[in-house]
């Protein structure tokens, strides 16, 4: 088991976020980079929303990450002993791309109490300044901010959804990442992400853990896939996957995630006079 150290505890606890930790081996991120060029190939609008929405109920291979001991040990060390996953996917931008993330923080509209959730960001590319890596407010997931709603063109994020207080340049901690290796950052904590000004991509598989006592707001039922410990029955269990895109999980991810809360929904067609 590779528990979190008492420092990188308390430097969670401090921060909010937690980086570099080496989780991935070459063969793990050159096979979860082929499920990327596998979805690559679907039409945009199916491309667009296997990478956005619960990737892992399509993919054995990213079902299998969800529990990678080097993963969710140390998650477990900051959200206790029985863990779910919630939500995992992709952010991934392509080379000279203009998509960015505005600064927000994912607790405001998840709709899940209480905090102890964490995503682990895995880098699948090399992930630095130049093509766009995540960005984050150290200590910022203390205290809820304001947020609009802008709809902006290019923000990966479905409403645009941005905090309402100006972020300053020396406010920002540049989350630098090498293939393999991933952050863990807090439910609350204000991050975003400039666009990808280089010529490589930049891949961030997202894997959103959240502690068994965490549940959904206002009496929703949720799914969400047990992956340590005791079920303590606050989410209906996910169908898991029978291998890769399989056409039988592919139409069952149509049917049930055609919107996730992080996800840009493809604009509707202008209507016609
Ligand atoms: O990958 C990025 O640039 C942003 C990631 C993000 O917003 C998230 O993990 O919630």
């Amino acid at each position: 088991m590779i528990a979190l150290s008492a420092p990188d505890r308390a430097a969670f606890d401090e921060r909010g976020v937690l980086f570099p930790l080496p989780v991935l081996a070459p063969p793990e991120v050159a096979a979860a980079l082929g499920v990327v060029a596998r979805i690559g190939a679907e039409s945009p609008d199916v491309r667009k929303r296997l990478l956005l929405h619960k990737t892992h109920l399509v993919s054995r291979t990213l079902w299998d990450l969800l529990f990678h001991p080097a993963i969710v040990d140390r998650v477990e060390g900051l959200v206790g002993p029985d863990v779910r996953v919630w939500g995992a996917g992709f952010f991934a931008k392509e080379a000279r791309s203009s998509d960015y993330v505005s600064w927000h923080q994912d607790a405001h509209y998840w709709g899940l109490e209480p905090d102890d959730i964490v995503t682990a960001w895995v880098a699948l590319t090399d992930s630095s300044p130049d093509n766009g890596c995540m960005r984050v407010v150290a200590g910022s997931h203390r205290s809820p901010l304001p947020h609009v709603d802008t709809f902006a063109a290019d923000n990966m994020l479905s409403r645009g959804q941005e905090i309402a207080v100006k972020v300053e340049a020396g406010q920002a901690t540049d989350v630098v990442l090498k293939p393999g290796e991933m952050s863990l950052h807090h439910v609350r904590i204000a991050h975003g992400s400039e666009p990808n000004r280089s010529d490589r991509p930049r891949i961030g598989f997202v894997i959103r853990y959240i502690g068994g006592h965490v549940r959904p707001t206002g009496g929703r039922r949720d799914k969400a896939v047990l992956v340590r410990g005791t079920d303590r029955g606050f989410f209906d269990p996910e169908t898991p996957p029978t291998g890769e895109l399989d056409p039988a999980d592919v139409a069952r991810h149509a049917a049930s995630h055609g919107a996730s809360p992080n996800a840009k929904p493809v604009p509707p067609a202008p209507a016609s006079m």
